[in-house]
């Protein structure tokens, strides 16, 4: 029988290289730009703050009483879990003491929320899910937290959500945190991806995922095949096609879907693959929010060197009109986004 070396501790995390834990790489960063003030450094140590302390309400969900329904509905309608609220609690806690941030735009919150910061010299603006995936939450599947940053246009002393309408281009940096068989921080500033699994013992982020690449093909398709007679026909027949046996493109392919768009997306961006959220009758600009799931999600996956795609134009394209406004979402490989835009905009069939 073949013998199995246990992986030393370091080596789990780290490759055998030097432990780094997220802090550590942040600053290391800021020094790369010169008269760089530390304020952004703070602001994403606020984030990781927030997101440890949900980390250990997650771990505690089954255990105390904060599974199930809040009782309530969040700005697009959704029922509000417990985990769902505590969440945005603690997330705006962390932002409203860390000071850097002056708006938080969140899914639980019909409007965005101004910062009244010490002294008033934030001038970031931070738009989020809180607990992306909730639906997931009482059965234990990952769920996830997702972020966008941006900075108060020059000359806004009174932020207003208004002040958050820009378009994903201008995002100073996004990420997204998953909470899954481990907790992984995920971030970009537009200098590359990199991730960082949180080491429970220590209480650190540590960099274990350095200079995210998604593959330009997979073998992976992620969708909600129920809807399938409410999507448009571009989107029927690329699925369609992705069934299809044909050895020289690797179909079929395979179907996974979480419902977790965190936890498919992290899964889409490791291992390549094609995850789609159309737009469908009931909702004809699909489900997904643009301005804290679609637009981080796909600065993270194009600085990855993948594609994110609404069907007919790039994502961080769109214009925004609203804070929770929608958007039909096609994001991972990059020739497997545009493949599923060309069935889209007719320029591919399943005949040829
Ligand atoms: P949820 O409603 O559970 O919060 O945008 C929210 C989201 O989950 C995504 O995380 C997920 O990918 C999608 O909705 C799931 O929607 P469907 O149940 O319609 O597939």
């Amino acid at each position: 029988m073949q013998t199995v070396t246990a992986p030393t501790q370091q080596s789990l995390v780290t490759g055998g290289g030097k432990l780094q834990t997220l802090e550590q790489f942040i600053i290391e960063r800021q020094s790369d730009v010169p008269g760089s003030t530390g304020q952004f450094s703070r602001l994403l140590r606020d984030i990781s703050l927030a997101a440890k302390i949900v980390d250990r309400d997650v771990r505690k969900a089954g255990l105390v009483d904060i599974f199930g329904e809040a009782g309530g509905e969040n700005s697009t309608g959704d029922t509000q879990k417990k985990l769902d609220v505590l969440a945005h609690e603690e997330f705006v806690r962390a932002l409203r003491r860390g000071g850097e941030c002056c708006l938080i735009g969140s899914e639980e919150h019909a409007e965005a929320i101004p910062l009244k910061t010490n002294g008033g010299s934030g001038r970031y603006i931070v738009l989020m899910d809180p607990l992306d995936g909730s639906s997931n939450v009482d059965v234990n599947v990952s769920i996830g937290t997702i972020f966008s940053i941006y900075r108060l246009p020059e000359g806004c002393d009174d932020p207003a959500t208004e002040h958050a309408l820009q378009p994903g281009r201008d995002q100073v940096a996004a990420g997204y945190v998953v909470y899954g068989s481990s907790t992984m921080l995920v971030y970009t500033t537009g200098n590359g991806v990199n991730g960082f699994t949180l080491d429970p013992s220590i209480g650190e982020f540590l960099l274990s995922h350095p200079d995210i690449q998604t593959p330009k093909s997979g073998k992976i398709y992620s969708i909600n095949e129920g809807n399938y007679r409410s999507w448009e026909d571009g989107t029927k027949q690329y699925i369609k096609w992705a069934q299809v046996e044909d050895k020289a493109t690797g179909r079929p392919l395979a179907a996974r879907y979480f419902g977790s768009f965190v936890a498919d997306s992290h899964r889409t961006l490791l291992t390549g693959g094609i995850y789609i959220y159309p737009a469908n009758v009931r909702d004809p600009r699909g489900k997904l929010r643009l301005m804290y799931e679609a637009n981080p999600m796909a600065f993270i996956v194009e600085q990855a060197g993948g594609r994110a795609s609404t069907g007919t134009c790039p994502i961080l394209d769109v214009k925004p009109e609203t804070l929770h406004q929608r958007t039909p979402v096609y994001i991972g490989s990059a020739d497997m986004v545009a493949m599923a835009e060309d069935f889209v905009a007719g320029r591919r069939s399943l005949e040829g």
